[in-house]
């Protein structure tokens, strides 16, 4: 059931409105077995929020369309009379802020929500400032919702913003598949999408004159247990600086299917124990980078059976790092030691890149536009380095990009502790309005 969209307030709209956006999807997509929600692209759950999303905007007034990437587009046009010329012209050039909606599995309420509710109400917000006599804009405002920002279901993350702005090879996109093999072509045909109509999008580009991505602090760089605890007087918000470097490599290990209860220890060629070994490897390795991260965050032998030795085993490994040859350099001790590890067991290590993303810095002159607006409401908020890629750090590749932190208090994402403070929503609200008003 969609839940009906929230009209916007008719008095001064009160910023607190993202909460009772955010309140309206919180049972969409929830998880029990999990904890915490999964909505990756295209499930019932992510449908659901995309409903949910293009309801509001209608209740705005806004304009809605889906790009041919399956980017939501909601318009809050110049007036007529301010345009000086067509619509579509008075579009080009636009101010646009958005985020995402899908989930990593098991994910918290706020990764991508908050940033698609608090474009909602910082609308609301400059709306009642325009009718006021407040604002004077001389652009259109765009609210954006990118699909599969994750990656959680076709394994290359932000895919939506990376086809768009031909960070991506569309025919290698489109072959991408999902558990169950189903292609990204074959998901996007069902979800109304033209799959050969997917790629590259210069006019969705040259909409974008400015993209803004308000997003939760996904670890401790605001306020977390290490720096002063939950609920201290740190910074509520910050202006996103750096995103940094990351990529994610397959590691498919090859031995000797066999019976668990006829096969003698000394007789085997057992993957799993291979890839267990090299799990342990990449902790030891990244540990002793400075400021290195290293994940295996899933494994999938095969055949998958608790009497079975496995015929082969694939681990996903995500690797970050502020300096992309140190990445670089990190994952070849990785994938040596892996090598070393099915050699020793008798098997054979593969290493698959999947995507690669170099350290974004956003851009300067953008940043402290933000950081001028963001510090009326909070004039403490520093420049912030995020470790989280996001969708604005594969824009910035191609338009000018910056992002507002709002603080989480547990220092916790991708997990149901992912928190935020209604307060401190409701300052990212009032701050993202005042940047976007900068803007326009
Ligand atoms: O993986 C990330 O950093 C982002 O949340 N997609
Ligand atoms: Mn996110
Ligand atoms: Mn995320
Ligand atoms: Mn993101």
């Amino acid at each position: 059931m969609t839940p009906t969209p929230i009209p916007p307030p008719s008095e001064a709209p009160s910023p607190t409105t993202v909460n009772s956006l955010l309140a309206a999807i919180a049972d969409v997509g929830a998880d029990p077995r999990r904890g915490g929600y999964s909505r990756p692209v295209w499930s019932d759950a992510e449908r659901e929020l995309r409903s949910w999303f293009l309801a509001e905007a209608a209740a705005r007034g806004l304009e809605t369309t889906t790009d041919a990437n399956g980017v939501l587009w909601a318009w809050w046009d110049l007036p007529a009379a301010r345009r000086g010329g067509s619509l579509e012209a008075s579009r080009a050039d636009a101010v646009v802020t958005g985020s995402h909606l899908d989930s990593v599995p098991g994910g918290g309420a706020f990764d991508g929500p908050l940033g698609v509710a608090s474009a909602l109400a910082a609308l609301d917000q400059l709306v009642a400032r325009e009718a006021a006599g407040a604002l004077h804009r001389q652009r259109a405002l765009a609210l954006a919702v990118f699909p599969e920002e994750e990656g959680s279901r076709f394994g290359v993350a932000c895919l939506g913003s990376r086809l768009l702005s031909g960070a991506i090879d569309p025919e290698r996109a489109l072959a991408l598949t999902d558990a169950e093999g189903i292609t990204l072509g074959e998901a996007a045909e069902r979800n109304g999408l033209d799959p050969r109509r997917m790629g590259p999008d210069p006019a969705a580009l040259q909409s974008i004159g400015r993209f803004v991505e308000l997003h939760v602090e996904q670890g401790r760089g605001l306020d977390g247990p290490e720096h002063s605890g939950p609920g201290s007087a740190g910074p509520a918000l910050a202006v996103g600086s750096t995103v940094l470097g990351h990529g994610r490599w397959r590691l498919s290990f090859r031995g000797q299917g066999n019976h668990a209860g006829t096969t003698l220890m000394q007789d085997r060629a057992d993957p799993m124990v291979a890839a267990a070994e090299t799990v342990l490897a990449v902790r030891r390795l990244a540990a002793a980078r400075p400021d290195a991260r290293a994940t295996v965050g899933r494994i999938s032998p095969i055949p998958g059976g608790t009497n079975v030795i496995a015929s082969r085993v694939d681990l996903w490994m995500d690797v970050r790092h502020a300096e992309d040859e140190v990445t670089a350099a990190l994952v070849a001790e990785i994938a040596d030691s892996a090598r070393a590890h099915a050699a020793a067991e008798g098997c054979t290590g593969e290493l698959v890149e999947e995507s690669l993303s170099g350290t974004v810095h956003f851009d300067p002159q953008l940043a402290a536009t933000l950081s001028g607006a963001v510090r009326r409401t909070a004039p403490a908020a520093p420049l912030l380095a995020t470790g989280a890629g996001h969708d604005a750090g594969v824009l910035a590749a191609r338009v000018p990009t910056g992002m507002i932190h709002v603080r989480n208090p547990t220092g916790i994402s991708h997990a149901p502790e992912e928190h935020v403070e209604d307060d401190d929503a409701a300052a990212g609200v009032l701050a993202l309005a005042d940047a976007l008003e900068e803007l326009l």
